[in-house]
């Protein structure tokens, strides 16, 4: 089995519901399992400023999809979630899931930079990934909260807890 962290971001049409449905889509596909999701964080956008604030969660997972089959499986999910792949570079977007880490693997090809190459710089991530597993080391030995000791929060706030409307 492969041990797998993946980022969750939204920033239109309900951003907490999209992430909800996500979540949901995550949990009933058959080949992820024994997962933990996160507290769902709303956060500045990092990029463009004029866009909305984003909400963001980060689930843990074992898999024994390789990573370019979960990738296509993840962008399945994306997908029927509306997401247009011409959205603009740095700009809002109904549905993000990226593969942060693999295993203790080290991956650049032409689809997959892993560890995610923003991991280390976004609070939206590393926040979250410590609150499911505060002992997290990156696969080059770097302790994620010596990460987060030196990281702003820049407004970083966990949400409360909603269900989604049709559910
Ligand atoms: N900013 C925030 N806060 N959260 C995101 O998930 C996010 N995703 C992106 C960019 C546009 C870089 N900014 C983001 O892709």
């Amino acid at each position: 089995m492969n041990t797998v962290y993946i980022g969750l971001g939204a920033n239109l049409y309900e951003p907490q519901a999209q992430l909800n449905k996500a979540v949901e889509a995550l949990l009933n596909h058959p080949d992820i399992k024994d997962m933990t999701v996160s507290s769902f964080y709303a956060s500045k956008p990092m990029g463009p400023q004029d866009q909305p604030d984003y909400v963001n969660a980060v689930a843990k997972f074992s898999t024994m999809l390789e990573p370019e089959p979960l990738l296509d499986q993840l962008q399945l999910i994306e997908q029927q979630q509306g997401r247009v792949r011409k959205e603009e570079r740095w700009g809002p977007r109904t549905l993000d899931l990226d593969i942060l880490l693999f295993n203790e693997a080290i991956i650049d090809s032409p689809r997959l930079t892993i560890p995610h190459y923003g991991l280390c710089d976004r609070e939206f991530v590393v926040f979250p990934m410590l609150e499911i597993d505060s002992k997290l080391c990156l696969p080059n030995g770097t302790a994620l909260s010596d990460i987060a000791a030196n990281l702003p929060r820049n407004g970083l706030t966990t949400l409360p807890v909603t269900q989604n409307k049709e559910t």
